[in-house]
């Protein structure tokens, strides 16, 4: 397994590449372009200054996230060819510069969704929260208000261009079902995955977050059985998966390591976090620790651990720790995420040694 932290990048992170240097186990830094739109092709000077800025502290740039999927692929619009098109010619350039992984998602109009960004806890940090009740009687405009106050960052999935056309694209999307977004994958799918296979670069789907459609638009990458039929939709280890356990986590039926037990070969990039769900289906981002959350974050390391996992890793959100809040990026903090790594290679090492019976 190899260990990444996401990074937004130069000026957009405060969290610097000289400070994630300093957590321990980490070889590459999970990037992407943030200021390039959906659907536009990425610039190879941009992709070059970013591989130049790593090299500096010796980390990888093997996995994207994400390059997004503009909202017209999702709908299956005809103007959805050149935006593949674009789509492609970004996967060739990303390969130049030794990319492994794409991470991509598949969820209309918004990417991951909370309805509080800094919900306190008990302990005086905050994390990110969901409350289900709130978001059945919400407008989503009224959500995207009440957050935009919140935060002064753009968060991905959220950006200003998207959100100025939330009507437009509601409207686009009225009538449209989970078997319609299931058709347009397919389409997109079966155009990108022999150029992802020509660069040696493996697409990984992230899952839909929370794992149940939202304001009545469909969500797909929600379960077991989903992923299956995903997985088969283009049967090539190119077209993978970002296992994201947070995600899946968020409904409490998701085994997520039998899921991983399942499907690991088509594993290419982890993303591991604890989440606590209530019982009226609201929930809590935690610490990593299995017994903070309703994941079994201990069995979720031993799946990969049992199954030779070798793909990507990443400690995802955290709680926002001793006032962090007020700089960083919301549940990207620097304290909790590289606790999270701690913890994550504390199990694994324990495996290890498990494993050649040194304890
Ligand atoms: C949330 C992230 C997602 C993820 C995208 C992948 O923090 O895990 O925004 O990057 O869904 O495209």
């Amino acid at each position: 397994m190899k260990m990444t932290f996401r990074w937004y990048g130069l000026g957009n992170d405060d969290i610097t590449l000289d400070k994630i240097k300093q957590i321990p186990g980490v070889d590459g830094v999970v990037w992407a372009l943030h200021d390039i739109p959906a659907g536009v092709e990425w610039p190879m000077e941009r992709i070059e200054e970013v591989k130049a800025q790593a090299d500096e502290f010796g980390f990888n740039i093997d996995v994207v996230e994400s390059v997004n999927v503009h909202e017209d692929i999702k709908l299956g619009l005809k103007s959805r060819d050149k935006y593949i098109e674009n789509y492609k010619k970004t996967i060739e350039k990303l390969s130049k510069v030794g990319v492994k992984v794409i991470c991509y998602n598949f969820m209309p109009v918004f990417d991951w969704t909370r309805t509080d960004l800094y919900k306190n806890i008990s302990d005086g940090s905050n994390a990110l929260f969901f409350e289900k009740s709130k978001i059945s009687d919400i407008d989503p405009k009224e959500l995207i208000r009440k957050l935009a106050k919140d935060v002064t960052v753009t968060m991905p999935g959220w950006e200003p261009e998207r959100l100025e056309r939330i009507e437009e694209l509601f409207k686009a999307y009225e009538g449209f079902t989970a078997e319609n977004l299931w058709a347009n994958l397919k389409y997109f799918l079966e155009e990108i995955i022999p150029v992802a296979e020509k660069f040696d670069i493996k697409m990984a789907i992230h899952p839909d977050d929370p794992a149940f459609p939202i304001f009545g638009l469909p969500r797909i990458i929600i379960n077991r059985e989903n992923i299956k039929r995903f997985l088969n939709l283009v049967d090539s280890p190119y077209n993978g998966l970002t296992l994201c356990s947070g995600s899946l986590g968020s409904v409490l039926s998701n085994d997520i390591p039998s899921i991983i037990r399942e499907f690991h070969d088509r594993i290419h990039f982890a993303h591991i976090r604890n989440v606590k769900v209530y019982e009226n289906g609201d929930f809590i981002e935690t610490s990593h620790r299995a017994c903070d959350g309703s994941v079994d974050i201990v069995d979720v390391m031993k799946a990969y651990h049992e199954n030779g996992f070798a793909g990507y890793i990443r400690p995802d959100h955290g709680r926002h720790l001793w006032g962090e809040e007020k700089t960083c990026r919301p549940g990207y903090g620097l304290y909790d995420r590289a606790l999270g790594i701690m913890y994550l290679l504390g199990i694994w090492d324990t495996l290890e040694s498990q494993k050649t019976n040194k304890i």
